[in-house]
């Protein structure tokens, strides 16, 4: 059930060249234009955070997503309200589709005292199970056998849950991904792996890292249905997640859903990319994926520019207030230091 879209493009990407139209949908124009300013608020967190990172006022890395806005809210909002999210920290859009407030990203991003960890971590890493997320792990790959687990005990609770989790291309190489993703094809857990392979693994390109061109390929393996989509297409990735959510919840077991797109910063903010040729990232440029729905938008008479301009400004100014907010608060207090530890709290 590799591919059944139309054939993917040349470069190993995503498909669409420039003024392709976006894959059908049965999303309406309110849903649509909610997939708008998700993008949006996606790119311009980023942003704000990039900005951030250099007047030095980010703890730790700040790991870029953009130009794959569209992967990580097109598949999480395929979601319903009692699934499970497992991001990576590359999925910062997916956590805003799940509710998670600016504020609370840039409070966690400088390890302050009211943010999601008290200031314990910087960037992504934090979890909250009463809005079904499920905390990234560090160790790639680690999060496919723990999302399984968690699909498949809800399953055994009764539950009509679906665990949606994400892996890069890097990712798909180590143990733990193999491992978790033939536990859920056995038990056939409700799992939805989004596999976005962006074609490098910080400084590796997916050629030194595997022998076969899709990472769909590798389902088969597992004995799973795959899809492949063009990742820069917000529709095509909700479409293809939402399928798959759906066989989930009906019993089909796990899906793996290919998105091919691509990173247009570095491997972290201190990365200048240098080892991407450049025609690969002006290939690509000109598929950003917030200009195509854009674009989609306007074309279809679903939204008209001042629309989009006013949900640009609205955007810019909760930022404005959650930056300011983020950078009035305190720091924790020393003291608190061991507070949560399970040693120091037993
Ligand atoms: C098991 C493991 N090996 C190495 C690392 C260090 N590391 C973190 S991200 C990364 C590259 C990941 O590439 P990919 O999976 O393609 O995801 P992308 O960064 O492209 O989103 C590496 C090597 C790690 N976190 N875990
Ligand atoms: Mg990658």
């Amino acid at each position: 059930m590799v591919n059944q879209g139309r054939p993917l493009g040349p470069l190993y990407p995503g498909s669409g060249e420039r003024g392709d139209r976006l894959a059908p949908t049965a999303l309406g124009r309110e849903r649509q234009v909610a997939l708008y300013r998700l993008l949006e608020l996606n790119r311009r967190v980023e942003e704000r955070l990039s900005r951030l990172y250099r007047q030095g006022k980010v703890v730790g890395g700040l790991y870029s997503s953009r130009g794959q806005e569209a992967t990580s809210v097109g598949s999480a909002f395929a979601l319903g309200p009692d699934d499970l999210l497992g991001p990576l920290i590359r999925n910062l859009g997916s956590l805003l589709v799940r509710g998670v407030r600016p504020r609370e990203i840039f409070m966690q991003y400088m390890a302050r005292a009211g943010s999601p960890t008290g200031g314990r971590d910087g960037n992504l890493h934090f979890g909250d199970l009463a809005r079904g997320i499920v905390a990234p792990i560090s160790m790639l790959g680690a999060l496919i056998p723990v999302m399984a687990g968690a699909a498949w005990a809800a399953r055994r609770q009764g539950r009509e849950t679906v665990a949606l989790t994400y892996i890069g291309d890097g990712g798909t190489s180590t143990g733990d991904f193999h491992e978790g993703m033939n536990l859920a094809a056995v038990l056939q857990a409700p799992l939805v792996v989004i596999a976005e392979h962006n074609g490098w693994a910080y400084s590796t390109p997916t050629s030194a890292q595997m022998r076969i061109r899709d990472l769909a390929q590798r389902a088969a393996a597992y004995g799973i249905p795959a899809e492949m989509v063009d990742g820069n297409d917000v529709l095509a990735v909700h479409g293809a997640a939402s399928r798959a959510v759906e066989r989930a919840r009906a019993g089909g077991g796990p899906t793996l859903v290919e998105a091919k797109t691509f990173r247009m910063r570095g491997h972290a903010e201190h990365d200048d990319a240098g080892y991407v040729p450049a025609g690969e990232r002006a290939v690509w440029e000109a598929r950003d994926p917030l200009a195509r729905f854009r674009a989609h938008l306007l074309a279809e008479g679903l939204a008209t520019e001042p629309e989009l301009g006013e949900i640009a400004a609205g955007i810019e100014a909760e930022l404005d207030a959650d930056v300011d907010a983020a950078l009035s608060s305190p720091l924790p207090a020393p003291e608190r230091a061991l507070g949560g530890v399970w040693e120091a709290g037993r």
